[in-house]
């Protein structure tokens, strides 16, 4: 690429490939930092800014740059933007569904106004945004086996609330500005090294924890409450096919993309394959029981698969394989 020689001073910053550079707020929480050692392997170190108004652990500080960023603070966002010349964003920043029943205010403001700030940044930029949904963008009103791309959207939390209000909006400021706004209606997500924080999924991280530390673990959802699951390799797969898929492959802004759906019953039976002697108690918690109750059971993602090849790697039986490999039930 054509460098121009006044701005050599800049010869750091005009590196010269045509990767992306890519800013991910909200890093510190369950995705961030699998996201980025994703998209460093892909577009260099250096062209992956994770960020977030937490202090990162050492490990995360030293493997590529970290920056301060609250994308509450309209002008702070901007500036990181402009100064390291963000061309990608993907926006992480989220209260999740159980946690956003407990702070009303604080998740709308999180969801709703942060969401606002990123995207005038990015359309005033010309960023390609990348914004994650959820099943929990669904609510007791829609078809919930299987649930569809388009269909009734009315959730009753303000997680959902806030979601729906992010797909609508992005996919407005596409149709209006020209945005490149991007979205995937993620399932539960489970990982190893890394812990979601206040969602109705999380009891399917847990487990695997408890099932090695203590071998017991109390389940909040009732045995049979079955919902959308995806190993988060997957997840952090398809958030990066969908951002580097041609625009003229997408006929949506916004898609469902599906692996495996199970019950706590299931996938107890599962890691009981791994941890026989896991001991089992149920106690229902009510505000979760109910967002279940009214999420997803199974999930429709023809449209993905057709439009962009998404193809999920792992079923129940591998996710469990994979997560005691991880976490080295071997060695107990
Ligand atoms: C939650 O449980 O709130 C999240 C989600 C499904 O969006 N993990």
């Amino acid at each position: 690429r054509q460098v121009a020689s006044d701005a050599s001073f800049h010869s750091v910053s005009f590196s010269n490939s045509d990767h992306p550079r890519v800013l991910i707020t909200g890093g510190l929480g369950q995705l961030g930092v699998g996201l980025a050692k994703l998209l460093r392997k892909r577009f260099g170190k250096n062209n992956v800014i994770l960020s977030d108004i937490r202090k990162p652990a050492d490990n995360v500080f030293y493997s590529g740059p970290f920056i301060y960023a609250d994308i509450l603070d309209y002008k702070n966002l901007r500036e990181i933007v402009v100064n390291n010349r963000i061309t990608w964003l993907f926006h992480y920043s989220a209260l999740l569904s159980a946690v956003g029943e407990a702070n009303v205010p604080l998740a709308r403001a999180v969801n709703i106004t942060g969401l606002h700030n990123v995207l005038d940044i990015a359309a005033e930029h010309n960023l390609r945004l990348f914004v994650p949904s959820t099943i929990g963008a669904f609510g007791p009103t829609s078809p919930r086996n299987p649930t569809p791309d388009l269909c009734i959207q009315r959730p009753r939390t303000i997680y959902g609330v806030s979601k729906v209000h992010a797909e609508l909006m992005g996919e407005y400021y596409h149709y209006r500005y020209g945005l490149d706004f991007r979205c995937l209606r993620y399932p539960g997500i489970i990982s190893a090294d890394s812990q979601p924080g206040g969602g109705t999924t999380d009891y399917a991280v847990q487990i695997f924890h408890d099932a090695i530390k203590t071998g017991k673990f109390q389940c909040y959802l009732k045995p049979d409450t079955r919902l959308p699951m995806m190993y988060i390799d997957d997840c952090l797969k398809a958030t990066l096919e969908v951002m580097e898929a041609p625009a003229e492959a997408l006929s949506m802004r916004t898609y469902n993309i599906s692996a495996m759906s199970f019950t706590p019953e299931e996938l107890v039976q599962e890691v009981q394959k791994h941890v026989p002697e896991l001991q089992l108690t149920y106690k229902v918690d009510e505000t979760r029981q109910a967002i279940a109750d009214s999420w997803p059971m199974n999930f429709d993602d023809r449209n993905a698969r057709r439009d962009w090849g998404w193809k999920h790697d792992y079923d129940l039986p591998e996710l469990v394989t994979t997560m005691f490999s991880f976490l080295g039930s071997d060695s107990r």
